[in-house]
């Protein structure tokens, strides 16, 4: 009789006396703009989270000990959650949607987990130009996420930012560049995955990744769907008519084809390939201010995405 109403009086007692330090994360706004106010026991991160001394935390590497709020690249995203968790990449943007985010994924534009990585070099498959020699590194992926002409690049005719698409429209026997400068080096790579739209005029329409060697209005070699009086085809040539053995292959595309398209310099040699498709040709030629980029004659399109591998 007396024992339970004892154990009662001494449980109420330890419940308004003991006053356990509230799980960590609830958000709070650090100095200079708020003071920071967080349960006791606890600190505002910069980020604005609250979190225990100690629990590491949206704190850079060094400053990390394991515990579940760590951050090791310090993009205010936990280690448990970070898409990329080595990769300071705050928008945890990831195109393709699978486990990796597009700043450490091994190839961003198509899901590849499991990792196919032959060579070992960071670079599946999918994505590598070399998948069988090793030493190739992923160096730029713009995936058109945003309204506008992405940072650092320039337009040459009506380019429009849509739903993740680089759109143009490059009316009859007109040439449309969207580009960025970039160096080419002794093994470079461009790939872009496009949608054709429309085809216009009756004269060569044409899509493609380029590999620039001067600037806006651009020569260099140039990787294509073509279309011409002979039907389509895959194509490899030089624009400024500077030296690259012009080769092309029939290929099978028209108004709604989707198709993943390659650039491909290793030294003096080129590739243009689409799937197992491929055409060759080599030049020599002597860079000024190169950049790499996509180009469209004559022709509708939608760029998804682009990718260079160096
Ligand atoms: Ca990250
Ligand atoms: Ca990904
Ligand atoms: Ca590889």
């Amino acid at each position: 009789m007396w024992a339970p109403i004892s154990l009662l009086g001494l449980g109420l007692g330890l419940a308004a006396c003991y006053a356990p330090t509230p799980p960590a994360g609830v958000p709070c706004t650090p100095p200079p703009a708020g003071e920071g106010i967080c349960p006791s026991g606890q600190i505002c991160s910069p980020t604005g989270v609250c979190q225990r001394p100690g629990d590491g935390g949206l704190a850079p590497d060094g400053a990390s000990d394991g515990g579940p709020n760590d951050d090791d690249d310090g993009d205010g995203v936990a280690n448990a959650v970070d898409n990329c968790p080595k990769v300071a990449n705050p928008d945890q943007a990831n195109d393709d949607g699978d486990a990796f985010g597009d700043a450490c994924d091994p190839c961003p534009p198509f899901a590849d987990d499991p990792v196919v990585d032959p060579d070992g070099d960071g670079v599946s498959v999918a994505c590598d130009p070399f998948p069988l020699i090793g030493g190739d590194h992923i160096t730029l992926f713009e995936s058109f996420r945003g309204t506008g002409l992405p940072a650092g690049w320039d337009a040459l005719g009506a380019w429009s930012f849509v739903a993740g698409n680089a759109v143009v429209t490059s009316s009859d026997g007109d040439l449309s560049y969207l580009t960025i400068p970039h160096p080419h080096l002794a093994k470079t790579a461009v790939m872009t995955q496009l949608t054709v739209d429309e085809l216009i005029g009756n004269g060569p329409r044409a899509l493609g990744p380029v590999q620039m060697y001067q600037t806006l209005p651009s020569q260099g070699i140039v990787c294509e769907l073509l279309r011409n009086g002979n039907g389509p085809k895959l194509t490899l040539f030089d624009s400024g008519g500077g030296g690259v053995t012009i080769n092309d292959t029939d290929g099978t595309y028209d108004v709604g084809t989707t198709a993943t398209l390659t650039n491909r310099r290793d030294g003096t040699a080129y590739e243009c390939s689409e799937g197992t498709t491929a055409v060759t040709g080599t030049t020599a030629y002597t860079t000024a201010t190169p950049s790499i980029g996509l180009r469209a004659k004559s022709a509708s399109a939608r760029f998804a995405w682009v990718l260079v591998v160096d």
